[in-house]
């Protein structure tokens, strides 16, 4: 009776197979730049432990997320952020696997970011958000480096980069306060006072700290001279080291924590409000110079960002959805016979593909100059591109995990599918490290600052691919599409270098955008020219350079960046207030 009353019918559930040999893009970008046969063989090892018992840790962190222990039974203050067994695993976990450290491994040479990353790429779907923690700690392993592994950092500089589970260290980045999120020049309150021993004790609040169960931290603060008087605006930012310690009583030394962020995802991972109030620290930079040094950690967090992106959009969805359309039947067919929804599953491809090759171009770029072997012009390539790949994947994830979640029906929908979270996970991509908008002004200001020469290194590299390609006739439509929106990019240029601020602030989200697209483009046509490529690739390039590649160009020819836009924009966005 029981059995009439629910029915026989059971949908089989995707299947979670190794990431590593499920992603021919992956293993064909790998093949082509980096054949070292035990780097594969730790990939497809790592693949295969992600499939059996790692992903199934990252779920346990969805289900049991961290919670804050204000006090003891006993009424002192503790401040525990108790965080599940998972979640230390997968600590302990990312220390053996050397996921910070191969970063840092010089026997790699200049691939050493692109075989790391690769690794990240496949954990970061089951990581549960571990790789917050690992972005930050890459961070600030990178400034360390840069602003010389001495003490006080030299100890935290080894443990950051450790493959020892019980030496190895996290670190957090406290960089936003309420007043400054974007604008951290202006909204950051936190003071700097300086101590007789040359440390300092901080004194702020700081509104959102990331992982914030690390051992380390880098910060910015403002430091008051003898009168407590302090510089405002960037200039007035120094960098700061502090670590995150008990006292005797087991109280955290010169921090509270508030409470523990609400958010819409990311909720495995623990954000906090914390209130500085003396926290011990070590100024790493020179006064003043607190933007500019933390900037290399902004550069290899959006890197992270951007990983994470691709690897959503690649595994969470794709390997899932083209799993399923094997095991579901609608309409008398398995979905994988359906040509719409084939379509629709190839389109997220082509956007996936772009993703990934993007993001390992700049993990190239970045193992160059890391290794000493970047020129003036991969440098200005690597500037631009960080913010560009950023804010372009970050978006692209969005769409394609929300478009993943469709492809399987209501199940997507339903949350101990564990599919929602993905969704939910993916939003923040576009916002943290920088929104699109924010980094759309970077792309600006970096060509400024280089006075054009990063869009020089583009223009130059974006050519140099497409002339590898010349005489495949495969791919002629694609290469005549890129090559065409670059020269109207080119136009686009010296037109708006004689514009004014607001012109080019109104057209720099549509600029990045198209940075992006063509790049992608030229990346797809280049990894299509390769000797073992296949016709999956050329398609895939095609298909990409079907879209508009330049849409910076036809807007500006529409007049989109006028300076009547910018009143009119206003007027429709407050339409009703205006006609009241
Ligand atoms: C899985 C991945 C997980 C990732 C972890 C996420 C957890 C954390 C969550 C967070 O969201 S943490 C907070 C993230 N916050 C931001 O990303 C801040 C966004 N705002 C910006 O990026 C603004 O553009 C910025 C704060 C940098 C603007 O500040 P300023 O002071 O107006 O910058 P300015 O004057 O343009 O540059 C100051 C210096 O820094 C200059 O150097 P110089 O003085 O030597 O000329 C710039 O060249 C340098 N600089 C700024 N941005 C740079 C940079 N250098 C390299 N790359 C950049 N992007």
């Amino acid at each position: 009776f029981s059995r009439a009353r629910v029915g026989s019918f059971f949908q089989e559930q995707p299947v979670l197979k190794n990431p590593f040999l499920e992603d021919a893009l992956l293993r064909g970008y790998l093949k082509r730049h980096l054949p070292e046969e035990a780097i594969l063989s730790d990939l497809n090892a790592f693949g295969e432990r992600v499939a059996k018992d790692i992903d199934t840790w990252g779920r346990e962190c969805e289900l049991n997320p961290p919670r804050l222990v204000h006090f003891d039974p006993w009424g002192r203050r503790v401040d525990h952020i108790v965080t599940s067994e998972a979640w230390k695993r997968l600590k302990d976990l990312s220390a053996q696997e050397g996921l910070v450290a191969i970063g840092y491994d010089k026997s790699f040479g200049e691939w050493r970011r692109v075989y790391q990353m690769s690794k990240l790429y496949i954990f970061s779907p089951s990581s549960g958000l571990y790789t917050c923690p690992l972005a930050m700690t890459d961070g600030a392993a990178k400034v360390i480096q840069s602003v010389g592994v001495s003490p006080p950092v030299e100890e935290a500089y080894r443990r950051l980069t450790s493959r020892q589970p019980e030496r190895f260290w996290t670190s957090g980045q406290w960089m936003t306060e309420r007043q400054g999120g974007s604008d951290v020049g202006t909204g950051t309150e936190t003071v700097a006072i300086p101590q007789a021993d040359g440390s300092y004790r901080l004194h702020g609040f700081k509104w959102f700290t990331s992982a914030t169960d690390a051992d380390m931290t880098l910060t910015l603060a403002r430091v008051q001279d003898r009168s407590g008087s302090t510089t405002p605006g960037s200039r007035g930012l120094s960098l700061f080291y502090a670590e995150v310690s008990r006292d005797e009583d087991g109280r955290l030394r010169g921090i509270e924590v508030q409470r523990l962020k609400d958010k819409l995802g990311t909720r495995q991972m623990p954000t906090a409000e914390l209130l500085l109030d003396g926290l011990p620290a070590y100024r790493l930079s020179e006064e003043g110079r607190g933007v500019a040094s933390i900037a290399n950690m902004l550069t290899i967090t959006r890197i992270h960002n951007s990983i994470s992106a691709a690897a959503a959009m690649r595994r969470q969805v794709l390997q899932l959805a083209r799993d399923y359309a094997t095991r579901r039947t609608a309409f008398g067919k398995l979905l994988k016979d359906h040509p719409l929804h084939m379509q629709t599953l190839a389109r997220m491809e082509v956007e996936t593909r772009a993703a990934f090759l993007l993001v390992m171009d700049v993990c190239r770029l970045l193992g160059r100059e890391e290794s000493g072997l970047a020129s003036e012009f991969d440098r200005h390539l690597l500037r631009l591109l960080t913010p560009v790949v950023k804010l372009f994947t970050g978006k692209q994830a969005v769409a394609v995990v929300s478009e993943g979640l469709e492809s399987f029906g209501g199940q997507g929908y339903i949350e101990d599918t564990g599919m929602p979270g993905i969704l939910r996970d993916a939003q923040v991509l576009s916002i943290w490290e920088g929104t699109t908008n924010v980094l759309s002004l970077d792309v600006l200001r970096c060509v400024a600052r280089s006075s054009g020469m990063v869009l020089h290194a583009y223009f130059a590299h974006v050519k140099s691919l497409l002339a590898g390609a010349s005489g495949v006739s495969s791919l002629d439509p694609a290469v005549k599409a890129v090559g065409g929106a670059l020269s109207e990019l080119e136009q686009f240029v010296q037109i708006a270098a004689s514009r004014s601020p607001s012109y080019l602030e109104l057209a720099a989200r549509d600029l990045a955008y198209s940075l992006a697209r063509i790049y992608a483009g030229a990346l797809l046509i280049d990894h299509a020219c390769w000797k073992d490529a296949s016709p999956n690739d050329t398609y895939a390039a095609l298909r990409w350079c079907e879209q508009e590649l330049c849409l910076v160009a036809s807007k500006q020819k529409r007049g989109c960046y006028d300076s009547s836009s910018a009143s009119m924009d206003a007027a429709l966005v407050y339409d009703n207030l205006i006609q009241k």
